[in-house]
């Protein structure tokens, strides 16, 4: 059933592209703004008292998306919109990457700047990630961004750029030492990007603002015109006022570069307001941030493209943030063909041409205790007492009766006062069957208790990358003998590279951890090419930090037919001059329904190197596409080295 959704959605995928691809003949550039944190309420289309120019006319000149949903905190609305997929698919459900999280948007999933990438579009972020940097292989500049500005954290403050005593301030992922209010900065360097770019290049602009989140600090002159306000909605509003004046900044930018034209703007919260009536105004909603009632995850949005997008329209037809990811792929003229099957539709027939919604449900979100679902006008809320941050790892009822249910018609009551539940048994019933069903496909959510001891570095990004990172000296270089090593394989045996290297070729790939997700795709790419390398005898081998009980499951799971080597203390790396990070991490595997817990303490940079049969280096690749690696070891095999068939 779900599988002929999905097929369903991709041929309209399809159709989508062809009616409108007329119309857009060029790639447009887009610019995404997000705020963070910001109430439904507190902007002038909504009737707020806080000034919001800029923004009331960017969004007068195109469509306000009136059911726009994100999820109810910062970082699950950022993976759905870099992947298209609900958060239940990465872990990233519940609560927030904190500052000392061993995780991030796991590396399987292509993002959204991947995606425009290879479009032929120039990408930039400008401002918050949120989605993981305890490694390098999780940074922005990573995950297919060409530049990056900005935070890695939530909640820094503005001024010193600073959070939990770690700086946190970088470009293209080095520290960067900017002095400035952080909306200043973010404007500018926007500026900078639109400059570089426009008329050269389509050009993705990310803009995650931390404005206007806490904690709440605003230079003086922006609170002018707020004296009537109270406390720290005063200041609230001041930053308000200073997002808006960066909009407009930014908008200036793409008008004086002569793009306007062609560039689509992209509008909206990342979350609801928090603490709605005190601080922020989700208007009517009910509820706000980490709540999953509309006042959480409905927010203010709008998309404007001259002439594209009819201006002063409205869309009330419910949409996801990860429905943007398949729509500007569109747009662009990207390809989506990857594996991992997308939630997000394209909705740019129901933003231009007032289609109706691409879904026919639409999952809020759903945590392992709490979550929300809509079908067209009804909408059931799972739990909606409880806090969708505040999850570390505890267990979880599993007693679905135990659930407090809550069923809404949007259309007759778009505030939730009214609990239906018990009027429709039968819609709540269906709905909630339908919420169990993507509760029970949720990957287990990532947790982040602080570690005991836990300091912060100085700068938050480095720790791994700089200050626990031994990079050996060493510099193999291809036509250098291969070093010679050894390691317990994953059944438990002593590995010897003197009984191999000299005798067949090898490749030797190195990666960071086992049980990244999904399949991963280097692992599985040298899975699925492994005849062809039997068939020019040649032998693979892949080395990580895990133990060998780790790559013993890490086979099993994923059907592996090579050799994985345990690089426990990170000795074959060293040998091979691959850098490694250090520190102890548990990492959770689910083999067969079973869990395991397992530890390691080495991670290695995805290094490849190929061995001749000779016993020298052939190749060494240090930027390894892990989907790729395995076909471009096999075209430099049949390019360089003599066959040698078994
Ligand atoms: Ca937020």
């Amino acid at each position: 059933m779900k599988y002929r959704y999905w097929i369903l959605g991709v041929f309209a995928v399809l159709m989508n592209a062809s009616t409108y691809a007329a119309d857009a003949p060029t790639k447009p550039n887009v610019v995404f703004i997000l705020a963070d944190d910001l109430g439904w309420g507190d902007v002038g289309w909504h009737g707020s008292e806080i000034k919001t120019p800029n923004l009331d006319k960017l969004a007068n000149a195109g469509a306000k998306l009136e059911a726009f949903y994100v999820q109810p905190v910062c970082t699950p609305t950022r993976a759905a919109l870099m992947t298209g997929r609900y958060p239940i698919r990465h872990g990233l459900q519940t609560g927030v990457v904190r500052p000392w999280a061993q995780y991030g948007l796991p590396l399987e999933e292509q993002t959204l700047a991947q995606g425009l990438k290879s479009a032929d579009y120039a990408t930039a972020i400008v401002g918050k990630w949120h989605l993981g940097h305890f490694e390098p292989g999780y940074l922005p500049t990573q995950r297919g961004f060409d530049h990056q500005y900005g935070h890695y954290n939530g909640a820094i403050d503005y001024n010193t750029h600073i959070r939990d005593g770690g700086f946190d301030w970088h470009k293209d992922d080095s520290v960067n030492r900017d002095e400035g209010y952080s909306t200043h900065l973010i404007a500018r360097e926007s500026t900078r990007i639109v400059e570089t770019y426009a008329g050269k290049k389509p050009f993705f602009l990310y803009v995650p603002f931390n404005a206007v989140h806490s904690p709440h600090q605003v230079p003086e002159k922006y609170i002018k015109g707020y004296e009537h306000l109270k406390g720290e909605r005063r200041t609230y509003a001041g930053m308000l006022t200073a997002l808006d004046e960066a909009v407009g900044q930014i908008v200036e930018a793409v008008e004086r570069a002569g793009v306007r034209e062609n560039t689509l703007f992209i509008f909206s919260s990342d979350n609801g307001g928090p603490q709605p009536g005190v601080v922020t105004s989700n208007g009517e909603l009910r509820a706000g941030k980490a709540t999953h009632y509309d006042g959480g995850v409905r927010v203010a949005a709008f998309a404007t493209w001259d002439g594209k997008i009819p201006a002063g329209s409205t869309v009330s037809q419910p949409m996801h943030v990860a429905d943007w990811y398949p729509t500007l792929l569109n747009l662009a003229g990207a390809k989506i063909d990857q594996k991992l099957p997308l939630d997000g539709r394209d909705a740019w027939p129901t933003i231009v041409q007032g289609k109706p919604s691409p879904h026919s449900e639409l999952l809020i979100n759903a945590t392992p205790y709490s979550g929300a679902i809509r079908a067209g006008d009804w909408k059931l809320v799972v739990n909606g007492n409880k806090s969708a941050a505040g999850f570390d790892g505890e267990s979880v009822t599993d007693d679905k009766t135990k659930m407090k249910l809550e069923l809404f018609n949007l259309a007759e009551d778009p505030n939730e006062k009214t609990n239906l539940a018990n009027r429709f048994p039968d819609k709540a019933a269906d709905l909630q069957n339908r919420f169990n069903a993507y509760q029970r496909e949720a990957v287990a959510p990532k947790t982040r208790p602080k570690p005991e001891g836990f300091q912060s570095p100085k700068v938050w990004g480095e720790h791994a990358s700089k200050s626990e990172k031994t990079v050996s000296v060493l510099d193999l270089k291809v036509g250098d003998k291969a070093p010679e090593f050894e390691a317990i394989d994953d059944t438990g045996k002593r590995w010897l590279s003197r009984d191999h290297v000299g005798k067949e070729p090898i490749v030797v790939y190195f990666y960071p951890a086992d049980f990244t997700g999904g399949c991963t795709k280097q692992a599985c790419a040298f899975r699925d090419d492994w005849s062809k390398f039997k068939e020019q005898g040649i032998q693979v081998v892949g080395v990580s930090g895990d133990a060998p009980e780790s790559h013993r499951l890490f086979k099993l799971a994923h059907n592996l037919n090579f050799t994985l080597l345990a690089d426990e203390e990170g000795k074959v790396a060293e040998a091979f001059g691959v850098p490694v990070t250090r520190g102890d991490r548990e990492v959770k595997a689910v083999v067969d329904g079973k869990e395991y817990i397992l530890r390691r303490s080495v991670s290695a940079k995805r290094w490849t190197f190929l061995i001749d049969k000779d016993g020298r280096i052939a190749s060494k690749n240090t930027e390894v596409k892990p989907a790729e690696d395995s076909s471009a070891i096999l075209t430099e095999v049949l390019g360089r080295i003599p066959s040698n068939p078994k």
